[in-house]
C-alpha cells in the first residue's frame, strides 16, 4: 500500500479534501515535509480520530513510534495517572488466528451457549462456534447510516436470552439528513437468521451532521438494567452539548428495557435534566464494562490530542468534557481554558498521551490465567495493540501492551470460557489462551 493510496483513504473517508490533510500536517509542525511524513500524519489522523478505516501496518508502526513523545506537560493530578510501570504476562500464552475476512467487525460478545455474536458495520450480525467458524448470519436489522464511524455497531443479549431470544444493539441512525445513535431491540428468530419485531427504543437526540463519535456501547448491569453510551458527534454543537443535562450527547445512559429512565437513576425529578442520564461530560465514549470485583461500572473514551480517558463511572457525576482534559486539539490549539482539573468534576483514573483510541474493554474474570484475574483488557485502534491494565484500589499499578506484531486495529474484546477474544479491523478474529 504506497502514498497515495494512504492519502486517498484519508480523503474519502474524512471528506475533508487534501487541503485540510496539508494543513493538519503544518499545524502538527512536523520537522520535514516528504511523502513518508504525508503517510505518518495521514495514519496518524485517520487513527486518532479513531476512523474505521485499515492502516497500513507500516505507517502503524512509524506512527506509534513518532507519536510515543507526549503531546502535553499538563501536570497529572495524581502520582500514577499516566505512564505506569510496563509489566509483563509470566503464564505462557499462545495467540491464534481463528477467523478472516469478518469485514468491518465492531463487537464481540460471548453467547450463554458458548458460542460469539459479532456485529459488522454495514448492518448485520454473524454468529460464530467458539474456535472461529462462522454458523449463522442474521439480517433483517433496520437500516443503519454506514458511513465514517457509524453503521451498525455494539450489541447486548437480554438477560434472559436463552428463554426469549430478545437482543439489543446500538446503531448510527439516519434522521433527514443527520444522524444519530440509536438503540434497537428484537428477537433472534428460531433458525438464527433474521430478527422480528425490531422496534427503536432509544435515541440519544438530537441528531445531527456528522459521521463521528457515536460512542454507543452497550451491556447490562447486574440489575437487568440497559447502559449505553452516546459521543458528542465530533462537531462544536455537539462537543457543547456534553455539559448539559438538558442535551443528549456526550452522555451515558442507564436505561429500562423499554428505554426509559431506569429507577434510581440520579437525574430523576431534577427540573431541566433528561432522566435517561446516568452521567456527563464524556467526548466518545466506546469502552464501557462493570468490574466483576467490585461491581462498578468503569468506561474509555477518546479525548482529544494526548487525551483519552479511563473513568470510574458514579450516577450523576461529571466527568468533565470539553472543560477540563489533559488532551489538545487535533491542530494543536489548547482546549477551551487549557485547564485539566476542577472542582465538582470527576478525575479519570488514567489517561494515555499520546493517545490509544479506546474501542471495546473487558474485565477478565476467569482463574485459566491467574495473574489476569480482574485485570482490564482494552482493544486499541491506532496504537494497534490490546492494553491490560492492573488495577488495584481503583488505581491503574501497571500496563501491558498485548499483539502489538499483529499491528491490526483492534475493535473488541470478549472474554469466554477463560479466553480473550478481539475483532479487528482487518477482519481478523483472534484467541488468546493458556498455553
Ligand atoms: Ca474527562
Amino acid at each position: 500500500m504506497g502514498a497515495d493510496k494512504n492519502i486517498k483513504n484519508v480523503m474519502q473517508k474524512n471528506g475533508n479534501g487534501l487541503t485540510l490533510l496539508f494543513i493538519q500536517i503544518y499545524k502538527m509542525q512536523l520537522k520535514s515535509f516528504s511523502p513518508i511524513v504525508a503517510i505518518v500524519a495521514a495514519a496518524c489522523f485517520i487513527g486518532c480520530t479513531g476512523n474505521g478505516s485499515k492502516i497500513n501496518p507500516a505507517a502503524t508502526t512509524a506512527a506509534v513510534e513518532d507519536a510515543d513523545k507526549p503531546n502535553t506537560n499538563y501536570k497529572p493530578a495524581f502520582e500514577g495517572q499516566t505512564r505506569i510501570k510496563k509489566v509483563i504476562t509470566k503464564t505462557p500464552y499462545k495467540v491464534e488466528q481463528i477467523a478472516e475476512k469478518l469485514g468491518r467487525p465492531w463487537a464481540i460478545i460471548p453467547m450463554p451457549d458458548g458460542r460469539l455474536m459479532i456485529t459488522e458495520k454495514s448492518g448485520f450480525i454473524t454468529i460464530h462456534s467458539a474456535d472461529g467458524a462462522q454458523l449463522k448470519k442474521v439480517t433483517g436489522l433496520p437500516p443503519v447510516d454506514d458511513k465514517g464511524q457509524g453503521g451498525l455497531l455494539d450489541v447486548a443479549l437480554d438477560p434472559a436470552f436463552t428463554q426469549n431470544k430478545t437482543i439489543y444493539w446500538t446503531f448510527s441512525k439516519k434522521v433527514g439528513d443527520s444522524n444519530l445513535t440509536a438503540v434497537g431491540k428484537g428477537q433472534l428468530s428460531a433458525d438464527e437468521t433474521t430478527i422480528q419485531n425490531p422496534i427503536v427504543i432509544f435515541q440519544a437526540t438530537p441528531a445531527l451532521k456528522s459521521e463521528n463519535h457515536f460512542g454507543s456501547r452497550l451491556m447490562f448491569d447486574k440489575e437487568g438494567y440497559l447502559f449505553v453510551t452516546a459521543g458528542e458527534r465530533s462537531i462544536l454543537e455537539g462537543r457543547q452539548q456534553a455539559q448539559l443535562l438538558t442535551a443528549g450527547l456526550g452522555k451515558i445512559y442507564r436505561l429500562t428495557k423499554d428505554g426509559k429512565a431506569a429507577p434510581g437513576n440520579p437525574f430523576i425529578g431534577k427540573a431541566g435534566a433528561r432522566p435517561e442520564i446516568y452521567s456527563y461530560g464524556h467526548r466518545n465514549p466506546e469502552s464501557l464494562d462493570i468490574s466483576p470485583a467490585t461491581g462498578d461500572v468503569w468506561e474509555a473514551e477518546f479525548g482529544p490530542r494526548g487525551g483519552d480517558e479511563l473513568n470510574l463511572i458514579k450516577p450523576g457525576k461529571n466527568y468533565g468534557w470539553p472543560i477540563i482534559t489533559y488532551g489538545i486539539e487535533y491542530d494543536g490549539n489548547k482546549i477551551g481554558d487549557s485547564i485539566q482539573q476542577k472542582a465538582g468534576m470527576e478525575q479519570p483514573v488514567y489517561y494515555w498521551d499520546p493517545v490509544i483510541s479506546p474501542s471495546g474493554m473487558v474485565f477478565y474474570n476467569s482463574d485459566s490465567i491467574p495473574e489476569w484475574k480482574n485485570n482490564l483488557f482494552i482493544g486499541c485502534l491506532s496504537s494497534a495493540h490490546i492494553d491490560r491494565l492492573i488495577i488495584e484500589n481503583n488505581k491503574v499499578v501497571g500496563e501491558e501492551s498485548l499483539l502489538l506484531d499483529k499491528k491490526e486495529r483492534i475493535r473488541d474484546v470478549a472474554q469466554m470460557s477463560g479466553k480473550l477474544y478481539a475483532v479487528t479491523d482487518g477482519g481478523f478474529l483472534y484467541v488468546i489462551s493458556k498455553k
